[in-house]
């Protein structure tokens, strides 16, 4: 029996559907839209009380997309030609809007049930269907599954001593209260550096009483070049081809944008060919400077110490004290230039310059605990302040697991992946039959532009289940085999890159007590696309259809 505010919001015989999609981000939405437009019932449930995925959740100050528009949205004609953005690169509040806008356009809002959280989903062998459980105690048994949850969409606090005696305000960036904070004239801690870090960092300096940051490892952050974009441009964009262009582009490109690396090694150029390329790449801001950059930079270690040298002089001409200047860019490069996500900023280092902000090295000095008033590290001094913000990241396997996921043999997805994550093409998961998830753990997710990496998958994943129901089969699920192909490609793919050289989340290594695995399928987009389509081509060779 359905609850009344269920039975409102679903027509009972929907209880029955062919598709549950979890989350209504790009992912989520993408896939509703493409399930209907064949005609299937599909429907999202979604944790969050509007659509966005990670742009509902990360509302922190200053939390913005550093992948520019247009490359950043989805490629349907029907949304992109009637909407226009206001920055190259959007905050969370345009993004919300676009959010907005997306399923309204496309009509699908009447699919999406929202502050719904899946809790469970146990395969049942009898009916051949899913049985999947929400905290609002509704239950449906779709044939199909699909995990449009993300990589980012789990965040890690660390175990601080003491964190629960904090008397002040305390929030992780992923869970910022949508009311936001009013840090004007606040002490104001912020624990990590990385993109999120960057971000509330840059917003709130100027506005706080004082900033106490604490950084582990430098962010080697580049310039994001942000600007207005007006109406009349994007219009022109739109009718001289050059979006149509960039969406068939990005998806051959390895990282899912539209451009990509010289075809030329770093010792092809003179020192000083190099420097001024890579002036123009830095001028023209987005990840340009890195995607452009000379095809071997980040494996060939001249080529990356050369790269280094030249961030290390532009955050050295911005600050001025010497002592903070060696921190945010130390002389002995801590790790390849690459092997963790680089940030784009805006004035993150002159927030430095002023006198009100604090930089503790917590790979020397470590948090010791926090304190009802505040944070002491291992240098002995305690710093007082009023609000706490933790931009210390995220679990990336967790986002999947922390559902009670359980498949064929009655395993849970956890168990399953205790060992290690398998998985064929970052998408399916043998055990667990009818079962795909989108943009987690290998496939090209963190290397690639979300929106791109969404679609190729989307692609796959609905073409797939039209073949099943076109077929009459009851399940598709991976081959073992498959999975440990797929593994070994994983680890191939970035064994010839600079990733598994730093410790962070690329790895699963941001997480104590874990072992190292490459998370990120590093074969290049392009690629990915191509073997989806030929896996899809030989009637989905590396699984089992029954
Ligand atoms: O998380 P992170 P994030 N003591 O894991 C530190 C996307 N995203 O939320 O590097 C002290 O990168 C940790 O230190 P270290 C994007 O893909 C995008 O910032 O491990 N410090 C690190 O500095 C992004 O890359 C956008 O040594 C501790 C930080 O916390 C990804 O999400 C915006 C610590 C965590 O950084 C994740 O970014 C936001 C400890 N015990 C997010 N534990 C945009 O589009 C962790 N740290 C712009």
């Amino acid at each position: 029996i359905l609850p009344s505010s269920f039975a409102t919001a679903m027509p009972e015989s929907e209880s029955s559907l062919d598709v549950l999609i979890v989350g209504s981000g790009f992912s989520g939405i993408y896939n509703l839209y493409q399930l209907r437009k064949l005609g299937y019932s599909a429907r999202i449930f979604d944790a969050a009380s509007k659509s966005g995925g990670t742009w509902y959740w990360n509302c922190y100050p200053g939390a913005r997309v550093d992948s520019e528009i247009p490359v950043y949205e989805l490629s349907l004609p029907e949304l992109w030609k009637d909407w226009t953005w206001t920055e190259r690169f959007p905050g969370w509040k345009e993004l919300r809007k676009y959010f907005a806008y997306v399923v309204d356009k496309l009509d699908v809002k009447k699919y999406i049930s929202y502050d719904t959280r899946v809790v469970s989903a146990h395969w049942d062998s009898v009916s051949d269907r899913w049985t999947v459980t929400t905290d609002t105690g509704v239950v449906v048994h779709p044939r199909f599954l699909i995990f449009a949850t993300g990589f980012a969409s789990m965040p890690y606090s660390p175990a601080f001593k003491g964190l629960e005696t904090f008397e002040g305000i305390c929030h992780h960036t992923a869970r910022w209260p949508e009311e936001d904070v009013d840090m004007k004239g606040k002490r104001v801690a912020v624990i990590g550096t990385g993109a999120s870090g960057v971000q509330v960092i840059q917003e709130v300096g100027p506005v706080v009483k004082h900033l106490a940051v604490f950084q582990r490892t430098p962010n080697f952050a580049i310039a994001m070049q942000q600007r207005k974009v007006t109406v009349e441009e994007q219009k022109r964009r739109k009718e001289d081809g050059t979006y149509p262009a960039i969406f068939r582009r990005r998806l051959q490109t390895p990282s899912g944008f539209w451009q990509e690396a010289l075809p030329k090694p770093f010792a092809s150029a003179t020192p000083e060919e190099r420097f001024l390329h890579w002036q123009q790449t830095w001028a023209q801001g987005a990840f340009t400077f890195l995607v452009t950059n000379f095809y071997d930079y980040a494996i060939n270690d001249d080529a990356n110490k050369e790269v280094y040298a030249f961030w290390r002089n532009k955050v050295h001409a911005r600050v001025t004290d010497s002592v903070k200047a060696e921190l945010l860019a130390p002389q002995v490069q801590p790790h390849p230039f690459a092997a963790k996500r680089p940030s784009l900023e805006q004035t993150y280092y002159e927030v430095y310059n002023q006198p009100n902000v604090t930089l503790t090295d917590t790979s020397k000095y470590p948090i010791e605990e926090i304190t009802p008033k505040g944070v002491r590290t291992a240098d002995g001094v305690h710093h007082e302040v009023d609000v706490i913000v933790l931009a210390t990241g995220f679990n990336i396997t967790a986002t999947i697991t922390h559902i009670d996921i359980r498949g064929r043999k009655g395993k849970s997805l956890k168990e399953k992946w205790a060992d290690g994550v398998y998985t064929n093409l970052g998408m399916a998961v043998s055990d667990f039959p009818n079962m795909f998830f989108t943009y987690g753990p290998q496939a090209p997710t963190a290397f690639s532009n979300g929106p791109t990496c969404i679609e190729i998958q989307t692609n796959f994943i609905v073409k797939c289940i039209k073949y099943m129901i076109d077929n009459n089969l009851t399940f598709i699920e991976p081959l073992p085999a498959a999975e440990e192909i797929w593994r070994e490609q994983i680890w191939e793919t970035n064994k010839a890159g600079p990733w598994l050289k730093a410790k962070g989340w690329y790895n699963d290594l941001n997480i104590p007590g874990k072992s190292i695995q490459p998370l990120n399928y590093a074969g290049g987009v392009g690629k990915y696309a191509k073997i989806c389509e030929e896996v899809g081509q030989k009637g989905y060779e590396g699984f089992t259809l029954v």
